[in-house]
């Protein structure tokens, strides 16, 4: 009787997964067809973020988004206008990966909002999407009906209407904003953004760089072009503002420049300890706002749980290439290498030849690991993305998506990137030779190859 009740309810859950299964087919259809007549980015005309209209404090070093935009404004009575259409995005993550993502104002993830404490906002959403939608200011204080939680302190926003949202600006921080309605497929195709509120008096000292960095999380087979939102461990695509390695661009600062970096996380599922070589940093803010100074330590990784901001500051001493990427190993991976069979140590002796009669041109790949594979440029499904890197200048970099460099240069005049380092004689690691070994006592057994 047990049994047969659990066969039941294992066939209603099969039968209900597949009217799912079946219905999200349908939605992604709609979603195409929306696709052709969507807009692009309409929103308002840019204009001055450091514009001095209505008084506001305008001395404030702009945020800069590295492959991201910041949100237009306007000033009218006295408040900041903004206007956020929530849209579908053909988004590329890497040059040979693209995917159909949510997000705003044509873009993934949304533009940033730069503010300052004190300000009056007003912020429009638009829904040009083909289902409900609100937009929650995370970890912004304000009055409850403005929160964006749908149906907890607003009705949803139907396809098609705009909803307008206004408070006043209470604090100083970075906190974002998310879709906060079906929150696993909207926030799970990218319709997140960052906040960044500047405080109203000049904190000391100031920082000559301010940069702003939300991560995520995707799963994108191979060979789709739909990110899948009802993933809940398996991601494959892990980026900086909605780039993986090697299309994220680099942080470029002149050597002794107060640098602060704004990490967001609005991941659906893992948290991310984002490691800066060659520099210790401090944790100045939390999404709770400042720490005070006597309560903070040095860090050189910082974990930024998902639904959370860190903020670091350091002074870019050290000129160089630093690496600046989370230490999930699997997180600096791109989409080949999650799934790949285990084949390291495998001697695969007469098998190639025998295989290669049916196949031509096979051969076992990864029985050292994974380095080789992205150095070969081996094939990929269409619309995916090799496990792993780029060429650096030293030799072939075997790191792809969480992952960016920090470019410290002496003499530079402009931000752009300024190419690789060039190390200073004698502060570059090489091979050593056989003199400096005996020297030094050194004895191998191995010769090198
Ligand atoms: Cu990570």
């Amino acid at each position: 009787m047990d049994k047969k009740r659990e066969m039941t309810r294992r066939e209603a859950l099969a039968a209900s997964a597949a009217a799912v299964a079946g219905g999200a087919v349908l939605f992604a259809q709609r979603g195409l067809a929306f696709a052709q007549d969507a807009p692009g980015a309409n929103g308002p005309r840019p204009s001055d973020t450091t514009g001095t209209r209505g008084g506001e404090r305008t001395d404030y070093t702009p945020v800069v988004v590295p492959n991201g935009k910041k949100l237009p404004w306007t000033v009218v009575d006295g408040a900041k206008v903004f206007h956020l259409v929530a849209e579908e995005v053909d988004h590329e993550f890497a040059p040979g990966l693209r995917a159909k993502c949510w997000g705003y104002n044509g873009s993934v993830h949304g533009p940033t909002i730069e503010a300052v404490e004190g300000d009056r906002v007003r912020i429009f959403v638009t829904n040009n999407l083909p289902a409900a939608t609100t937009v929650h200011w995370h970890s912004v204080l304000l009055p409850n009906g403005m929160d964006g939680v749908g149906g907890l302190t607003q009705k949803a926003i139907s396809p098609g209407e705009t909803f307008v949202y206004e408070f006043t600006l209470r604090q100083s921080g970075t906190a974002m904003y998310h879709s906060h309605h079906d929150e696993m497929t909207q926030i799970g195709l990218g319709m997140t953004g960052l906040f960044v509120i500047h405080p109203r008096t000049a904190r000391e000292p100031r920082v000559d760089r301010d940069f702003a960095i939300l991560l995520h999380e995707w799963r994108i087979d191979p060979g789709t072009s739909r990110p899948n939102p009802n993933e809940m461990t398996e991601f494959n695509v892990l980026t900086m503002n909605a780039k993986v390695f090697p299309a994220t661009e680099p942080l470029v600062v002149k050597r002794g420049e107060r640098v602060r970096i704004r990490l967001g996380n609005l991941s659906p599922m893992e948290h991310h300890p984002i490691h800066l070589h060659g520099y210790q940093f401090v944790v100045t803010e939390t999404d709770g706002g400042r720490i005070p100074e006597s309560a903070r330590c040095p860090h050189a990784t910082v974990l930024v749980p998902v639904g959370s901001t860190r903020t670091i500051e350091f002074v870019a001493d050290e000129p160089g290439d630093w690496a600046f990427h989370c230490h999930m190993t699997h997180h600096v991976m791109n989409q080949m290498g999650h799934q790949f069979p285990n084949m390291i140590g495998v001697k695969p002796g007469a098998i190639d030849r025998k295989v290669q009669a049916v196949v031509p041109g096979y051969m076992t790949m990864g029985q050292s690991g994974m380095a080789e594979m992205g150095e070969m440029g081996m094939g990929v499904p269409a619309n995916s993305i090799p496990m792993v890197g780029d060429r650096g200048k030293h030799d072939y970099i075997t790191m792809g998506g969480m992952f960016t460099v920090l470019k410290v240069r002496e003499r530079i005049t402009t931000y752009v990137d300024p190419g690789w380092y060039e190390n200073p004689p004698g502060t570059l690691a090489t091979r050593a030779s056989r003199d400096v070994m005996e020297r030094n006592g050194i004895r191998v057994k191995r010769e090198p190859g």
